[in-house]
């Protein structure tokens, strides 16, 4: 806990009047008196919050089939990557500005990454290192020479397993768990990821399983030989039964600028709480934002010119650290072992912006300053001593004791007056609302002599721990988020409500079709799909049908690739929708 000075504001702001471009302060007042106010962080939470960014590595046989799901029939003979070198996915994700890597130990395709002595669906049965491999051996190992942390995520849902959906394979899950837990050292996460689509392959069955979610798994217990096991692991948890931390109920890569780190002990737990935590809830339960370097989550060739760009990773950072939570930010491994330069590249210039923005380009910084004001609020100037440049401001709370303030404002003094700063990230409102372990709140450049904060309501007294400005560059995104419809060309109707044509005049030979799902809504997603060819509109050649695996979380342009065909007429019917009753898209795309 930092050390507490009892200083008047005044006292403070004569402290740091000094001002020079760059320059860090401790100053202030804080929390040595103070007693914890609402549900607070346990130590393994404290620990984790404090970790800010680490990686997520998907790598499985998907890598190797082109899919985000794999179905659980794929032939194990298909892992056998070339060059794998868990010490290169070390080094980036430490470059990258990671303290740690969760890795996809098992997917929903029930494919093991280690030899598990309770399956043969593993690496034990594929060419890699003669079958005598351990992905999750190497990760371990590299992780603690690199001095990250190392987690797992161990897919509840299991397409490959026979039993899966009856009480034998909830044993089975566990027996893996304790697996994991024991031979592999520390562990600081566990990741049981809550899809459960359904259909697999089931050991032959080849049907639609279905479980409850809330009970099936019996979580409690499972969690109990999680704390035995690893007694400084926390445990994520999207919605059911409650663990450490949340998700926050997207995979776009933002958190809502409320952010609660707090959630209702019972219940379930709806999109709005996963993505704004609940005021007033009864438990300490974080959000950790989830989202990947690249559309998908696991390698795809497709993707290679699709890694997002700095701008966009700098907008992520601003809506997840930046909004009171972590950043997991997923590298996928691609088929020959390693993470492809495009993304261990982007990555590093991600960890060369944060600290260019927030360490080499500091305009203040202060540590615990105090707040001068009541019980509910109170305000802190920033004094400069010439006319200063910045667009960043960053305020932490003393989290350990809570979090507590509800509303603040933000003023810079320019050319005299002072003037209203408010988050250019939001969209309603000025989104000067909670702070948490870490806010940073991003405006246009200002030129000011004094920036002042203004905490209006809080449940508590605020315990401020530190303040600081900043000045980031203006970054142009290199892939835009938004543009032409792709589809603007196309002649497309609907002859039912789940099925779309388009017609060209002549014959076209036609190798792919694109689909994004809309945008703005889950209605209308289509999960299943076939897709059909014509030249004439009464002879219909099927060129292929399937699923569109974790569209729904994940809503990106999904490729349905097939042998080079002369049509006409294409007919993409919806066999499933994630809900409502027509097929939406935010656009499509015929590849020629
Ligand atoms: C999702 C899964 O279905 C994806 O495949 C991926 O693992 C992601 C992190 O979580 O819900």
């Amino acid at each position: 806990m930092r050390q507490i000075l009892k200083l008047t504001a005044v006292v403070v702001l004569m402290m740091f009047s000094i001002g020079t471009q760059a320059e860090r302060l401790r100053v202030g007042a804080s929390a040595g008196m103070e007693k914890p106010f609402g549900p607070i962080p346990n130590a393994n939470q404290l620990r984790w919050q404090d970790m800010e960014m680490y990686a997520f590595i998907h790598y499985s046989l998907n890598t190797y089939t082109d899919q985000e799901w794999g179905f659980g029939n794929e032939d194990p003979q298909l892992f056998n990557p070339s060059d794998l070198d868990c010490r290169q996915w070390a080094r980036v994700c430490k470059q990258a500005g990671m303290r740690g890597i969760i890795f996809t130990a098992k997917h929903h395709c029930g494919f093991c990454m280690w030899p598990s002595a309770y399956t043969d669906y593993s690496v034990k049965h594929s060419p890699w290192r003669n079958g005598q491999g351990d992905v999750v051996r190497e990760l371990a190992d590299a992780c603690h020479e690199e001095g990250l942390k190392f987690a797992v995520y161990l897919s509840p849902w299991d397409r490959n397993h026979p039993e899966y959906g009856r009480p034998a394979y909830v044993e089975y899950f566990r027996h893996q768990l304790r697996e994991l837990l024991t031979n592999y050292g520390d562990i600081f996460e566990v990741w049981f990821d809550g899809a459960n689509g359904g259909d697999g392959w089931y050991g032959g069955a080849n049907e639609v399983r279905k479980i409850d979610r809330t009970t099936y798994y019996q979580w409690p217990e499972t969690y109990k030989m999680i704390r035995e096991l690893q007694p400084q692991c926390v445990i994520w948890n999207d919605g059911s039964d409650r663990g450490d931390l949340r998700w926050v109920g997207t995979e776009a890569g933002n958190v809502g600028e409320t952010n609660w780190s707090l959630l209702y002990h019972d219940g379930e737990v709806p999109y709005q709480m996963l993505h704004y935590g609940v005021e007033d809830g009864d438990v300490w339960c974080p959000g950790e934002t989830n989202t990947s370097i690249r559309p998908g989550w696991f390698y795809h060739d497709a993707e290679n010119e699709h890694v997002k760009s700095l701008s966009k990773l700098m907008d992520t950072y601003y809506k997840s650290v930046g909004r009171n939570s972590t950043l997991l930010l997923n590298f996928p491994i691609a088929p020959n072992g390693r993470i492809h330069p495009n993304d261990s590249l982007r990555g590093i210039a991600f960890k060369k912006m944060i600290d260019e923005v927030f360490v080499k380009n500091v305009v203040k910084e202060i540590v615990s300053p105090s707040i001068q004001g009541g019980d509910r609020g109170g305000s802190f100037t920033l004094d400069f001593d010439a006319p200063t440049t910045f667009n960043r401001f960053l305020a932490e709370e003393h989290i350990a004791l809570g979090q507590r303030v509800k509303k603040f404002s933000l003023e810079a003094f320019v050319d005299g007056k002072w003037q209203s700063l408010k988050d250019a990230l939001v969209e309603e409102g000025d989104g000067l609302t909670t702070i948490g372990h870490r806010r940073i709140i991003c405006f246009p450049t200002v030129t000011a002599t004094s920036v002042r904060l203004t905490i209006t309501d809080s449940k508590a007294r605020p315990l401020i721990s530190k303040l600081g400005v900043y000045q980031a560059p203006e970054l142009t995104a290199d892939i835009p988020d938004a543009g032409e419809k792709l589809s603007a060309g196309l002649h497309i109707f609907f002859s039912n409500p789940t099925e779309m044509m388009i017609d060209y005049d002549t014959e076209q030979t036609v190798s792919a079709f694109r689909y994004l799902p809309p945008q703005n809504t889950k209605d209308g997603i289509i999960t299943h799909y076939t897709l059909w060819g014509s030249s004439d509109w009464n002879n219909w050649q099927k060129l292929a049908s399937g699923e569109f695996s974790n569209i729904v979380n994940n809503p990106i342009w999904q490729t349905i690739r097939f042998a080079p065909t002369k049509l006409r007429v294409l007919r993409f019917v919806a066999d499933r929708l994630y809900s409502g009753t027509r097929m939406g898209y935010g656009d499509v795309e015929v590849v020629k």
